[in-house]
């Protein structure tokens, strides 16, 4: 008999040590973890017990059964954590760890009963139907409470396997049943031990009975597709997409995010905490859009501009509602986010430049032209006075000649300067020619705008330019002047008629001011 128990025990632990192997060496895969732990444990338990079988001193059967205990209360908490990491249930991990508290003070206080009895009362030693001695342990009522601990994790792992069938369809339904059948299995035959086997004096240790329920579970977690390749490509994936991931449940707690959304959060939203497990509204306190987008719960992409502290960045945010089954069955989401700030402002960046002169940074002649009719327009719904000025530099010409081009430039934006210095933030200056320029004064009649034109005029005058090489470079302007008098004028016409003055100008001394007709 004691030979056929080794057949039996042997044979099992080749059988889960091979399962163990194979799911530390795949450990990533879900549930492949935890189903280590249980098989090794299981393979603990079953040496021990024939370990215990083959000594013959009491002191030595209690060493052996302490050691059975390993797998008696591992066995459940592991079902726990297979149950978490199978079905990833993120919320659940932490209180799971909480729960091994509780098997590890037993087996704790197993091993050191002997200086405490908090466990047990004692032990006897019995002859069982085989004729062989077997021990028998007294527990304490601490020690039984301890016990039907195992029972209600077995539970437990249940529920969330249960709770995640609910939740998944089709396939993915039908596998997570067998994995709970799986569970009861151990269950029924350690029943069916009792009931019928140990009578006929056939003792099955219940580490043994395991079996079947641990190639289930081998099954499970590494026979099917679905669980298998899918989720460590779609987890590799996760990792490594260039974008940030959340994923949101039905309650606004993150219970996912990807290795980019942490760094992302980071450098974005000086976030520095793990997001998962935290509430979205605080995470994104600071980008009420995206709070907005979310409640919304429909699937739609949108550019949005943050301010967070010193940081202003664009972000394009995607949300994708998630669902099981059908619509109404609404899980969570998924927050797909894109740092663009870079796009943006190189966007901006270009639109500027089709905006401004690049030598003197006023607008150039397309922008100025545009800004005017819009001037106009809304000048002519308000019957707005609006004066312009059309400036052109004296014999520009000589100073290229004279000093050169760069000089010459230096000389264009030497005067843009001065014209912005000397002018109101809401007159508009525009560089509309080589070294011609245009100023729109709103509110300002001919009059007044003569007095203005003729201090440019003066200051430039006035004005000693100094080159590199100390050369000072003295140059003047002409000023012609129009304005809307007659309210429905066009552009064209007004920037023709200080075009004309200008001209008078030129053609009267230059370096003076003209007020156009
Ligand atoms: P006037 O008093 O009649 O206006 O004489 P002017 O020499 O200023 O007139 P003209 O129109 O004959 O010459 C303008 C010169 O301005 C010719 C051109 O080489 C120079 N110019 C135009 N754009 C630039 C520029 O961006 N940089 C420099 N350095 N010179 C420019
Ligand atoms: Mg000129
Ligand atoms: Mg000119």
């Amino acid at each position: 008999m004691y030979f056929a128990y080794g057949v039996m025990i042997g044979v099992s632990s080749i059988i889960m040590v091979s399962i163990a192997v194979y799911a530390i060496i795949n450990r990533k895969v879900s549930g492949a973890f935890p189903l280590f732990i249980q098989m090794t444990v299981a393979v603990i338990w079953m040496i021990s017990s024939l370990m215990e079988i083959s000594v013959t001193t009491i002191e030595a059967k209690v060493y052996w059964r302490n050691f059975q205990q390993i797998g008696t209360f591992i066995m459940p908490i592991s079902n726990i954590f297979f149950a978490v990491d199978y079905t990833k249930n993120i919320k659940f991990k932490k209180y799971a760890n909480y729960l091994s508290i509780i098997p590890t003070t037993a087996l704790i206080l197993i091993f050191t009963d002997e200086y405490h009895h908090i466990m047990r009362l004692g032990y006897v030693l019995e002859v069982n139907n085989w004729g062989n001695i077997s021990l028998v342990v007294n527990s304490t009522f601490i020690g039984t409470i301890f016990v039907e601990f195992n029972y209600i994790f077995q539970g437990v792992a249940i529920l969330i396997l249960l709770d995640f069938a609910r939740r998944v369809s089709g396939r993915f339904r039908k596998q997570v049943y067998m994995v709970i059948v799986s569970i009861l299995l151990t269950f029924f035959l350690a029943w069916f031990n009792v009931v019928h086997f140990k009578d006929k004096g056939i003792y099955i240790p219940i580490a043994v009975l395991y079996m079947p329920s641990g190639i289930i579970l081998f099954y499970s977690v590494f026979r099917y597709k679905l669980f298998n390749i899918s989720p460590i490509a779609r987890d590799k994936v996760f990792d490594i997409i260039k974008e940030c991931i959340i994923v949101i449940d039905y309650e606004g707690n993150i219970v996912d995010s990807n290795d980019y959304a942490v760094n992302m959060l980071n450098k974005l939203m000086m976030i520095q905490y793990d997001v998962i497990g935290k509430k979205i509204e605080n995470v994104f306190k600071d980008a009420l859009k995206i709070l907005e987008m979310i409640d919304a719960y429909q699937e739609r992409t949108e550019d949005i501009h943050i301010n967070v502290g010193q940081n202003s960045c664009y972000l394009s945010v995607g949300i994708y509602p998630l669902s099981v089954s059908s619509e109404k069955n609404k899980v969570g989401s998924i927050l797909i986010i894109n740092d663009i700030t870079q796009h943006k402002n190189y966007e901006l960046g270009l639109k500027l430049r089709a905006d401004i002169d690049g030598l003197t940074g006023l607008l150039n002649k397309n922008s100025f032209s545009d800004l005017f009719m819009r001037l106009l327009q809304s000048g002519e719904a308000a019957q707005q006075l609006i004066t312009v000025f059309m400036i052109d530099i004296d014999l520009f010409k000589n100073i290229n000649d004279t000093y050169g081009h760069i000089i010459g430039d230096k000389v264009l934006q030497h005067f843009a300067q001065m014209l912005k210095g000397t002018l109101r933030p809401e007159d508009v200056i525009g560089r509309i020619g080589g070294e011609e320029f245009a100023v729109i004064l709103p509110n300002i009649n001919k009059l007044n705008a003569y007095i203005i034109a003729e201090r440019i005029r003066k200051r430039v005058e006035a004005s000693k330019f100094l080159t590199v090489n100390d050369e000072i470079v003295k140059y003047t302007v002409s000023i012609g002047i129009a304005d809307n008098e007659n309210l429905y004028i066009s552009q064209e016409e007004l920037l023709y008629r200080a075009d004309m003055a200008l001209y008078e100008a030129k053609k009267n001394s230059r370096n003076c001011t003209m007020i156009g007709i």
